[in-house]
């Protein structure tokens, strides 16, 4: 008797007609297998899916170059099919289910025809959590079956897991021809299902990822009580050795991986790696929040990544604990075969492809990696990784911080009053948008929770939800903004960043176990000057002042904005969030005269 499993795949199998069939058992021999396959094989075009890099000095790394027209994720094409629309809000794309799955079908008709199947089985999770989940995902490249097995716990043993159960997470995959008018990204929460085809872009066809591993999971987590979130998780060493567990939401390319892995400026303090991407929370039996990575990869921006800026990261790249470690869409330096993009350490080498392989001079007005070409490395190469990573249980969570990209407007950091205005912060968080997503830009967007593009179900119900957790917190963490991108008059970020970032990590901290006073703001507690440790950076006071400073006239379109945004969601939007609303509105209006204006300046603020 075929189990459920079996009968789902050939049912699929026999939709898109693929040559073959091939159950991965996730193995590193296997790797290797399929390696070897996408050198020689299997193509894009005329380009092998993969090139092997120069090992010496990327040991056990290969290239591979996209599609052109495939780089990024498509939110115009992603779409979450509730039975109505209602529950998917006006934040997502929505088709009915029936109707989505037709026009699927369609699309997938003999899809695979002449080439593999790949049956991907995995766990999203640590497989002794209870959290965890078995999945399986077909796909037709060799490219997301490598890069799955990085990303995922991949192994034979999941099939046993999953057994006679027709429960099990599923998600169909194919390129097709790649044709974008072709490409959607389907997802179906009630069935645990999720239908992709046309890209083999990261967040487009790792379909563990964010399709299911947020948008779905999500929307489970509405429904069982506990929240699946796009944020990192990591622990921050103190000098005595006391470990304080913190999460992150940034929206995409906005530094959660980077944060994940700081490089401590602050002698004695050490940030030790649990996640770069999502976390899963429930709270526990002790009344706090604990978080858990459902991945163990990293699938990180490459442009910007140096010694520099996040030396671990690029340990991590040149380690050999986990095979293989891919690079997608950077620039290639044809002299020593090296992937190289903007950013990275050294002079510009002189014979240089560009990430479609054209050859690119230094100086030419465009880029030579492409600004979201990644790199996808296992989280066991980190040289930061927790000890507590592979604990089922997770870590308790002390303070969440919710960050956006904000040239202008938003404190380097702030604290929330409580949790219900930390919500409302969350909610209200915009962020100028970047390279990750198709879309122009650099264009300001609300992006409650980082979220906005993953939360699979209506916005208005994803604030309830928080609030409903939050009440169900005896010990709720500390809620904080946190915007390291603003700029001065010539579009200079003011603020040094990176591994400095930890000045405002220890502020955290240092409020989290009641160490430190704080000033009260119309916006929430921002930090007295003395309690920010500044040692060994040149930061003028100037500079100081612009990091915090609020001023109710700037603050006016942005309330308009946040007020258009909250009334999209008319009955599902809580209460609660348009009273901290109110709030915020009424104190920054209070505050617009010079004299209390005035005391909202940094330096001014006394306390020392
Ligand atoms: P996703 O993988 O898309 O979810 O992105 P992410 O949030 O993990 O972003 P990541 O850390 O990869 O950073 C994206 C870009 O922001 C890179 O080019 C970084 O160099 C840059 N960046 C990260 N942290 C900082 C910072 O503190 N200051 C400045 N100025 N740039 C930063
Ligand atoms: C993001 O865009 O937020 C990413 C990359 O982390 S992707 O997996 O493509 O979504
Ligand atoms: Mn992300």
């Amino acid at each position: 008797m075929a189990t459920p499993l079996e009968k789902w795949v050939e049912e699929q199998a026999k939709l898109c007609k693929p040559e073959k069939i091939y159950w991965c058992d996730g193995s590193e021999e296997e790797a290797h297998r399929l390696i070897e396959v996408g050198m020689k094989e299997e193509k894009i075009g005329d380009t092998p899916i993969f090139q092997e890099l120069n090992q010496k000095a990327w040991p056990n790394a290969y290239f591979h170059r996209s599609h052109p027209t495939d780089v990024a994720r498509t939110e115009h094409l992603t779409f979450v099919c509730h039975p109505d629309k209602e529950t998917a809000g006006p934040n997502n794309n929505w088709m009915h289910p029936d109707e989505a799955k037709e026009k699927m079908r369609k699309l997938s008709e003999g899809c695979m025809k002449g080439r593999t199947m790949y049956v991907l089985p995995y766990m999203m999770g640590h497989p002794d959590s209870p959290y965890s989940k078995a999945c399986v995902q077909l796909t037709d490249v060799a490219y997301v079956a490598v890069s799955m097995r990085i990303m995922t716990r991949m192994a034979k043993k999941v099939i046993e897991k999953i057994g006679n159960r027709d429960d099990f997470v599923k998600g169909l995959h194919s390129v097709g021809d790649f044709d974008p008018n072709k490409r959607f990204i389907m997802h179906f929460p009630d069935e645990h299902l999720v239908w992709s085809i046309g890209s083999g872009y990261g967040g487009n066809a790792l379909l563990g990822k964010k399709c299911f591993s947020l948008r779905i999971a999500s929307y489970l987590g509405l429904q069982e009580g506990w929240l699946a979130e796009h944020m990192v998780i990591l622990g921050i060493e103190d000098p005595k050795g006391n470990v304080t567990y913190v999460t992150a939401a940034m929206p995409s390319a906005c530094g959660k991986t980077n944060l994940a892995m700081l490089e401590s400026a602050l002698p004695g303090y050490k940030v030790w790696t649990l996640g770069d991407d999502i976390a899963w929370f429930n709270v526990g039996p002790d009344g706090r929040l604990w978080a858990i990575n459902p991945e163990i990869g990293l699938f990180g921006v490459a442009p910007g990544t140096s010694t520099k800026t996040n030396p671990n990261m690029l340990k991590a790249l040149k380690g050999t604990k986990f095979y293989p470690t891919l690079f997608t869409n950077t620039a290639l330096n044809t002299d020593t075969n090296e992937p190289w993009w903007e950013g990275l350490d050294g002079e510009v080498p002189r014979n240089l492809i560009d990430w479609q392989g054209k050859s690119w001079q230094n100086g030419q007005d465009t880029k030579a990696a492409h600004p979201n070409s990644r790199f996808t490395v296992s989280i066991y190469n980190s040289p930061t990784l927790s000890k507590e990573f592979d604990n089922p249980k997770g870590v308790p969570i002390s303070a969440i911080i919710l960050g956006g990209r904000r040239t202008q407007l938003i404190p380097l950091v702030t604290e929330a009053f409580n949790w219900q205005h930390g919500v409302f912060l969350g909610a209200r968080t915009g962020s100028e948008t970047t390279a990750a997503a198709i879309h122009q830009v650099g264009v300001l967007r609300r992006d409650p929770m980082a979220m906005l593009p993953f939360c699979g179900y209506n916005m208005g119900d994803y604030f309830r939800h928080w609030l409903n957790i939050g009440s169900r917190l005896k010990d709720p963490p500390k809620i904080y903004s946190v915007n390291w991108f603003r700029v001065d008059d010539d579009g200079k970020f003011i603020w040094p960043g990176f591994g400095e970032n930890i000045r405002v990590l220890k502020w955290i901290v240092d409020r989290v176990h009641n160490k430190v006073d704080a000033k009260n703001t119309p916006l929430g507690y921002i930090p007295y000057l003395k309690d920010l440790n500044l040692q060994g950076i040149s930061i003028s006071k100037n500079t100081l002042e612009k990091l915090f400073e609020i001023n109710p006239a700037q603050w006016q379109p942005e309330l308009a904005d946040i007020e258009k945004f909250f009334g999209q969601f008319g009955n599902n939007m809580p209460k609660e969030v348009w009273e901290q609303y109110k709030m915020l509105k009424n104190s920054l209006d209070n505050g617009t005269t010079d004299e209390s204006f005035d005391s909202l300046r940094y330096t001014d603020r006394g306390g020392a």
